[in-house]
């Protein structure tokens, strides 16, 4: 069982993980901690590129001598970027900076760091203590240790609906379905996330902006799925970091400011979703969130490509068989369980958060 002391700031340094977006590398958080007393906080850095226990050692100067870092991911500890240009781990600036004792939440699974940065602390005589609030660090840091482990992005989809589970009446103008609260955190997931996807549908229905409105933060980078290459020039969408993913060659390229990215076909002749979630992968975009009406939305759950839902129920109800839903679209297994369940409020609306059992 880990100390009261360890737990209390192992919990400051996890508040200060994903502060920014840094993906591919994870948001760290890390506190140097000496004599009960706070001496420094740091945050992984995406520009320029500054770790988190490299920001707080520097933060601490002199007086990390002798003292504690928590990190809720163990140190760093190679020597070469994958380009083959230098680094410095944050080994080497712990052993520098004269700590004598790291306290890490979780085990770094890139096979360049995995157990490598606790051989090299334990080596120089540095005291360990690994797997302080685990679950939690594990969670904070999903999407990088989803991807380390399957090279695939981690996939939260989101629906708002009401208690029927309709998205939208059919055949009628977009209806506002939620409260402003629940859109509120919308905007605050959008702004945690690397990218939004959407499918082509949602584009010709809702004309979206997909952008951090109506909180403070960065907007991601939409995605939209548009096998066919339907999106109209004049959406709101085609506009500079904007990607088109489409089965089209991209030969009138001319009038697109959104990047056209052609892709082959599945079966089905659409763009296929785990060749498209690789591509966003390796541009960096790890944390995921689709947005997207039923039919892309069911192709993800048949692809398996899902990790996460986030479904908001509002207190209306629309009714009839062809409204459209969130799921609809062929290949879904009989029944997807979700497990690990959060429930929350926003002003009337209720939000249903859970993981896919994988
Ligand atoms: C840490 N502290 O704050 C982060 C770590 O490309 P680089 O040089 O930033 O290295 C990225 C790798 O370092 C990344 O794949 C992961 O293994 C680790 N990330 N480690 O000690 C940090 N962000
Ligand atoms: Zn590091």
């Amino acid at each position: 069982m880990p100390s009261d002391e360890d737990v209390f700031w192992m919990r400051r340094a996890l508040r200060l993980t994903n502060r920014v977006k840094t993906h591919p590398s994870p948001g760290v958080g890390a506190v140097v901690v000496k004599a009960g007393k706070l001496i420094s906080e740091g945050w992984t850095y995406s520009t320029p590129k500054v770790h988190a226990e490299a920001m707080a050692l520097r933060l601490a100067g002199e007086r990390a001598r002798g003292a504690t870092l928590y990190t809720t991911l163990e140190p760093c500890s190679h020597w070469q970027r994958p380009d083959g240009s230098e680094r410095t781990p944050c080994t080497h600036h712990c052993t520098q900076a004269g700590i004598v004792r790291v306290v890490a939440a979780t085990l770094d699974s890139n096979p360049q760091v995995s157990g490598e940065g606790f051989a090299q602390l334990e080596a120089a005589g540095v005291a360990l203590t690994v797997g302080v609030c685990e679950e939690q660090a594990k969670e904070a840091h999903r999407a990088f240790l989803k991807h380390q482990r399957t090279g695939m992005p981690y996939v939260t989809h989101k629906a708002a609906m009401t208690l029927d589970g309709k998205l939208a009446a059919s055949h009628a103008a977009p209806l506002a379905i939620t409260s402003e609260p629940a859109r509120r955190a919308v905007h605050r997931l959008r702004a945690k996330s690397d990218a939004v996807i959407v499918g082509v549908g949602t584009v010709l229905a809702d004309d979206p902006e997909l952008t951090v409105r109506l909180v403070r933060g960065t907007s991601p980078t939409p995605v939209i799925f548009d096998s066919m290459l339907r999106t109209p020039q004049s959406a709101k969408l085609n506009r500079p970091g904007t990607l088109i993913l489409t089965c089209q060659q991209a030969t009138a390229s001319q009038g697109w400011d959104a990047e056209l990215i052609t892709l082959p076909a599945d079966e089905s002749g659409r763009v296929s979703v785990a060749v498209a979630l690789a591509v966003l992968a390796e541009r960096g975009l790890l944390d995921v969130l689709l947005e997207s009406g039923g039919a892309l939305a069911a192709a993800f759950h048949a692809a398996l490509a899902v990790d996460r839902c986030l479904f908001f129920l509002a207190p209306k109800l629309i009714g009839g068989a062809h409204a459209p839903t969130p799921l609809d679209g062929p290949g879904l297994p009989t029944l997807i369980a979700l497990e690990s369940l959060r429930v929350r409020r926003y002003g009337p609306d209720i939000a249903l958060e859970g993981k896919l059992l994988r």
